[in-house]
């Protein structure tokens, strides 16, 4: 949408020659570098296959054809299984707290200490070419090049997740992804395949709740947290260990946005969250998230409500403080998708020294999963060697060898240890990663820990821990999940653990599902805990940011638009640190009042609203009242409960959507920078949710 228009280059025009068949051949001039086969040899025509006669049919001879075809062939590797469609970027992590006393990590040693980052987002279900916005957890993966070798903290946007057992992860896949037979649905879990699977899952509950949330729809992945998840242990160099949860929390604060903005944003821009990304890092308005911990000792595991191994429960700040260490900015896009984002392979065993495990059941598969499926995707054991996967921050040494591209054998005879020879590398006790000792005892048995059986009280605590709006949003997204599946009894199946979670919510789902007779509630192994306090930290809506920071005005125009207004709010918008799209019915430009021509950045058709975070109508001589996508423009920013700033002569578009803005504090009128200033600065609350109560169902 952004992308700056680049002038074609009159060089290559001026030495394009046309062939006998009206192709264009484009030469290069002296100092120009020479297309060549992967030989090296020059190539002379990059249009015509070497044929006997111009109309006789190809000669196999003709190497620089067959090798292009070739390596054309083999362009794609297998996508991931799950977090196919993703987005990368580098960064830098700078350490703000030394945390020296409870880990020997090198990225926490000492407060300004700089560590290379790469991060990849995605989504969960959806192949590589699905579009950005389904309702979906969203994956958030941060590499960091330490100079103790490499440090891979996989994580999410959701601090829990839909299983307490590793085993199970493939059944859970197969569930959400397109079923087996019909190759359909794509990127959705509203289906029953996988609310069949679900809601005969128990431990998934709490997730789904999350899952059901605006936490699925983010407005970008700058707006989203991160967690790692599973608890982990910071480790000192002495053996004194420390349980650790880690956070992102975005700087712009978190945004999502409403479920039929997010299905309008997936036809409107597929690849918005990508292209988020990209354009802020490409006007240096680099995202950043700070890095929070969550540091507690066996005795507060203890003493805990839940086992703090349960991958299915999170522990609320309100419990155990998030405590600043460190800030992770994006500065640099990649230069290569594929060389980068597609081929970074993140695995959940790469921790240094200062980082372990502890025996968390989901993370312990995961240990395993990750390397393997790296194999598959990567095509051999050498993966490491690419660039992007190369440790950065110290060197490397060991006597692996040879495998499937393989580009740096040692050197010599020595490829073995120990070795008489004295070369070669060394393992060296106090330097290298020593394991936490852990005691380790019991039976080898299949059981899953009673500690774990409480699957709902925290479903609960999150439910009861939303705003009012937001708690409308889940019940929203299960009535139309549930509604997609055809199988009556699985609608009754979860509407019976909604009664385990909240029977309000249960009763509101049977309503608005056509349900008459409630069913029992679903037998639960432990009683759901009712008096766990709500926790405001895990809310969106109610941790409010206070920042427009990085978000987005669309202001339609059209031709004989004022421009002073124009300017009032550019200036505001920039003062707010954020950025102004102008919409017009030309993509060529439109003239202001005063007849200046004023260059526009899209065209009306492919930028309707759901893709800005607030609007202004600048209407100039013609009305806006009869063009439909001037009344969807006005009236989707309404319906989603966004700031609107409306200039002189924009009474009749309103009156056509059949709006009413007199008692609406959401509605700004545009005339000068005073009330520019005042619109950029009510947009500091995101949305305008007073509005959303005159459209609950
Ligand atoms: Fe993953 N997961 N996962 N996962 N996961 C993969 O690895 C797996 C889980 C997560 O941007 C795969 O390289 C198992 C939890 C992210 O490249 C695979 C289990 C969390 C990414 C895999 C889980 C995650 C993956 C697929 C259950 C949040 C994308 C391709 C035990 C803490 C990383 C790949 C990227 C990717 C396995 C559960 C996060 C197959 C077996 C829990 C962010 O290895």
């Amino acid at each position: 949408m952004t992308d700056t228009p680049r002038q074609p280059d009159t060089l290559d025009a001026l030495t394009s020659k046309t062939g006998a068949g009206g192709e264009v051949h484009q030469h290069a001039t002296d100092g120009q570098d020479r297309l060549t086969t992967a030989q090296g040899v020059v190539i002379a025509d990059n249009q015509n296959t070497l044929r006997a006669g111009a109309s006789g049919p190809a000669l196999l001879e003709d190497f620089a054809m067959r090798e292009k075809i070739f390596h054309f062939d083999h362009e794609r590797i297998p996508e991931r299984v799950v977090h196919a469609r993703g987005y990368g970027a580098h960064g830098t992590f700078t350490c703000t707290r030394a945390l020296g006393d409870v880990t020997q990590a090198a990225p926490f040693a000492q407060a300004g200490k700089e560590t290379e980052v790469f991060v990849r987002f995605s989504t969960v279900a959806g192949s590589a070419g699905s579009p950005d916005l389904p309702r979906d957890v969203r994956g958030f993966a941060v590499k960091f090049y330490t100079d103790q070798g490499n440090w891979d903290l996989v994580g999410n946007n959701i601090p829990v997740f839909f299983i307490q057992d590793a085993i199970k992860f493939p059944d859970l896949v197969h569930a959400v992804k397109p079923a087996s037979d019909r190759g359909f649905p794509q990127a959705q879990s509203a289906h029953d395949n996988f609310w069949d699977y679900i809601t005969l899952t128990p431990e998934a509950m709490h997730m789904v709740m999350w899952q059901m949330s605006d936490r699925t729809i983010p407005r970008s992945f700058t707006t989203m947290e991160g967690f790692g998840v599973h608890t982990f242990r910071f480790v000192t160099a002495d053996g004194k260990s420390t349980f650790v949860k880690f956070h992102w929390k975005p700087r712009m604060g978190l945004q999502s946005v409403l479920w039929d903005e997010a299905v309008k944003s997936n036809g409107a821009d597929p690849d918005r969250h990508r292209r988020d990304l990209w354009d802020a890092i490409d006007r240096g308005d680099f995202p950043t998230w700070d890095l929070g911990v969550q540091m507690f000792d066996q005795d507060f595991a203890d003493s805990f409500a839940f086992d703090v191994l349960d991958p299915t429960k999170l522990i609320p700040e309100e419990d155990c403080p998030v405590e600043l260490i460190g800030t992770l900015e994006l500065n640099r896009a990649v230069d290569n998708f594929f060389a980068e984002t597609e081929q970074v392979a993140f695995c959940t065993g790469n921790v240094i020294p200062g980082i372990d495990f502890t025996d968390d059941p989901l993370l312990q598969g995961r240990n395993f999963s990750y390397l393997d499926t790296q194999l598959k995707r990567l095509g051999g054991p050498n993966f490491t060697k690419l660039p992007i996967n190369a440790p950065k921050g110290c060197p490397v040494s060991n006597y692996q060898q040879d495998g499937h591209m393989q580009t740096d054998n040692r050197k010599g005879r020595v490829n073995y240890e120990p070795n008489g020879w004295g070369e070669g590398p060394r393992a060296h006790p106090l330097e290298g990663y020593v394991s936490y000792k852990a005691p380790v005892t019991g039976e080898k048995v299949r059981l899953r820990p009673e500690s774990f059986a409480d699957h709902y009280s925290q479903a609960r605590q999150f439910y009861i821990s939303q705003s009012p709006s937001e708690q409308d949003h889940i019940l929203s997204a299960l009535v139309f999940e549930l509604s997609k599946c055809v199988e009556p009894a699985i609608r009754l199946r979860m509407v019976s653990h909604l009664i385990n979670i909240d029977e309000d919510l249960a009763q509101d789902a049977c309503d608005r599902l056509g349900v008459t007779d409630m069913p029992a509630p679903a037998p639960a192994a432990q009683p759901t805990q009712t008096d766990l306090s709500a926790s405001p930290a895990l809310s969106i809506q109610l941790t409010p940011a206070n920042t427009f920071k990085g978000r987005i005005v669309g202001v339609l125009i059209s031709d004989g638009f004022d421009g002073a207004a124009l300017q009032f709010l550019d200036k505001a918008a920039k003062d707010a640190g954020a950025t102004l799209r102008v919409v017009a019915p030309r993509i060529g430009g439109a003239t202001c009042s005063k007849r200046d021509w004023h260059p526009v950045t899209d065209q009306i058709g492919g930028a309707p609203s759901v893709l800005f975070d607030a609007i202004a109508i600048l209407p100039g001589q013609d009305s806006l009242a009869t063009w439909p996508a001037a009344v969807d423009f006005l009236n989707d920013a309404f319906v989603h409960c966004k700031f609107i700033s409306l200039g002189a002569g924009s009474d009749d578009l309103v009156e056509a959507c059949g709006l009413s803005h007199d008692d609406d504090d959401g509605i700004y009128t545009l005339s000068d920078a005073a009330s520019a200033k005042a619109f950029l600065d009510a947009c500091r609350a995101l949305r305008f949710w007073d509005r959303e109560s005159l459209f609950v169902a």
